[in-house]
């Protein structure tokens, strides 16, 4: 093995080690969540949300051409989502304004991500995926309303 060769692949291993490092690094330190694909959920057709704790709720989420359902999402500030999301047509995206998640729409399946709205607002999402000619429309908001005003709407949809 030529020495140029030696040295390539010494500093391939080492660009691995790093990337691998940045990886742990973002799981450990930065407690970043990787999103789950759920394999034991049938998909379901109806966007369904309800309060599982205090603080915490279930929402199962729903893409078609060329909506979210639901499109409005109002819950308190604080709250805990476990976000379960699924197609009916074809893929789609799916992306929360100022909240780290980021999940694929995909028909047949299932995907899924927690997520906590700890600052009041209204935070947009959309779908980030080209799905077609009224792909543009494909958004909605989640408002989350301090804790005085929202008691007694939380959990609507
Ligand atoms: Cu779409």
């Amino acid at each position: 093995m030529d020495k140029s060769e030696k040295i390539a692949l010494g500093l391939s291993g080492f660009m691995l080690l790093i990337f691998f490092g940045g990886i742990m690094y973002a799981a450990i330190a930065e407690d970043i969540e990787v999103p789950t694909c759920i394999t034991d959920m049938e998909p379901f057709a109806t966007d369904t949300l309800f309060q599982t704790g205090p603080d915490t709720y279930e929402l199962q989420m729903v893409a078609r051409m060329w909506a979210f359902q639901p499109s409005e999402i109002r819950l308190p500030v604080g709250s805990t989502v476990d976000l379960y999301l699924t197609s009916q047509d074809i893929m789609h995206g799916f992306k929360i304004e100022d909240h780290n998640l980021n999940l694929m729409a995909i028909p047949g399946a299932i995907n899924y991500m927690r997520v906590t709205f700890d600052k009041p607002g209204t935070f947009l999402f959309a779908c980030h995926e080209f799905c077609g000619a009224a792909h543009h429309t494909m958004a909605g908001r989640v408002i989350i309303e301090e804790r005085s005003e929202s008691a007694e709407t939380a959990g609507g949809v």
